[in-house]
């Protein structure tokens, strides 16, 4: 195995329990002149405030979906270096309903803009993956995000299996928020499937960029469980001290972003924090780090963040692809020889995130750390 361990591993300590968590409700919290202290980050995290534009590669995949080789090739060949350089670009002509897009921006105000106590009857419990969480005060107590995300499970019907859950992240609304949900969860349901069918045409592209073949990687991720994010960034009175989302790569595979019109993505390309404008047109599309693994190591899992502002919130609908849990995570043999040995060992995604919530808080050194600490565990 060629990795070298450098980030060090422990449990991450969870919160005094006589120490009440500190509350987020952005309610409140947007108009405060001066910031709580554990959303202040250290100096060398801040943001910059004059970071430049990143040039993102902009690929046409309209082509590949209507079946034309030569548009295919291009297409895996632009995926192909933007994977290698960044691990980071965004598809144009990615045959999504532009009004399901805009419907699903339209229900997250009407979540968000709800009471915090309204929406705190989705809360995620400590341990879970899945609910509303609030700036994760009750995980951490510093380097706090100022957000609010809400975070579904979704997972794709298979034809093969009569008791696959057919309409999860609908029922999943229902039963926390109550019938008057139902339109919502529709429409996230419906989002859901769609952003489903875009990964796993992606899957295809990066099966033919990497030289295994069209149906390797999307026949890997079938069956898959996932994980929808909507993220809320409340206005900040103080958004040079903060961050949105700090650094991190997602640990899972490949995630598919869609930005509202408001400045806050950044993606670290070459050591400098790079500015994404938003292009409602596109989705934003990185490699997460089981598809790092996944590809032995050739595909760069993104760093990447965000910084918010004082004028507007921002929103953003992450979809991220991940493996069936109990999936062994190994790359195909066409990517393993003499040249290129094994990078990591052989994980399942189920021990990668609950590597992320019992041991490790999620960052750029997170596949390294947890690959590290499965050899030592291997090893004893
Ligand atoms: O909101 C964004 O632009 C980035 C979100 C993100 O990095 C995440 O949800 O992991």
């Amino acid at each position: 195995m060629a990795i070298d361990c450098i980030a060090t591993v422990s449990p991450i300590t969870s919160l005094d329990e006589k120490k009440t968590p500190i509350v987020f409700d952005s309610s409140v919290l947007q108009h405060e002149k001066d910031i709580p202290s554990q959303f202040l980050w250290p100096d060398n995290e801040k943001p910059s405030s004059n970071a430049p534009e990143l040039p993102v590669p902009l690929i046409d995949i309209g082509g590949f979906l209507s079946s034309d080789p030569k548009a295919s090739m291009e297409a895996s060949n632009l995926v192909g270096e933007a994977c290698e350089k960044h691990g980071f670009f965004l598809v144009i002509n990615h045959g999504i309903d532009f009004k399901l897009i805009e419907e699903a921006h339209i229900f997250m105000d009407t979540f968000f803009g709800l009471p915090l106590i309204e929406k705190q009857k989705a809360q995620r419990m400590a341990g879970e993956h899945y609910g509303y969480a609030s700036s994760f005060t009750g995980r951490f107590t510093t380097k706090l995000p100022w957000k609010e995300t809400l975070s579904l499970r979704f997972t794709p019907r298979q034809e093969d299996d009569e008791f696959s859950d057919t309409k999860i992240v609908q029922d999943y609304m229902i039963q926390k928020m109550g019938e008057t949900f139902r339109d919502f969860g529709k429409v996230y349901q419906e989002y859901c499937e769609s952003m489903n069918i875009l990964a796993l045409g992606i899957m295809e592209l990066l099966g033919l960029s990497l030289g295994v073949g069209r149906k390797h990687f999307k026949e890997f991720f079938q069956r898959n469980d996932s994980i929808m994010r909507l993220n809320y960034y409340p206005i900040c009175q103080k958004p040079d001290l903060t961050l949105g989302t700090g650094p991190h790569c997602d640990p899972t595979s490949l995630t598919i972003l869609h930005q509202d019109d408001v400045s806050g993505l950044q993606v670290c390309v070459d050591g400098e924090w790079c500015n994404v404008t938003p292009n409602s047109r596109a989705f934003v599309v990185n490699i997460g780090d089981t598809f790092m693994a996944l590809s032995n190591g050739k595909y760069k899992s993104c760093l990447h963040r965000a910084v918010v502002n004082n004028k507007t919130p921002r929103k953003s609908l992450a979809f991220f692809l991940s493996p069936d849990k109990q999936k062994i995570v190994a790359p195909p043999k066409g990517l393993i020889n003499k040249e290129s040995p094994r990078m990591y060992p052989d994980f399942t995604w189920e021990s990668l995130l609950a590597f992320t919530q019992k041991h490790y808080r999620s960052d750029e050194h997170t596949l390294n750390a947890f690959s590290c600490w499965i050899q030592q565990k291997n090893s004893c």
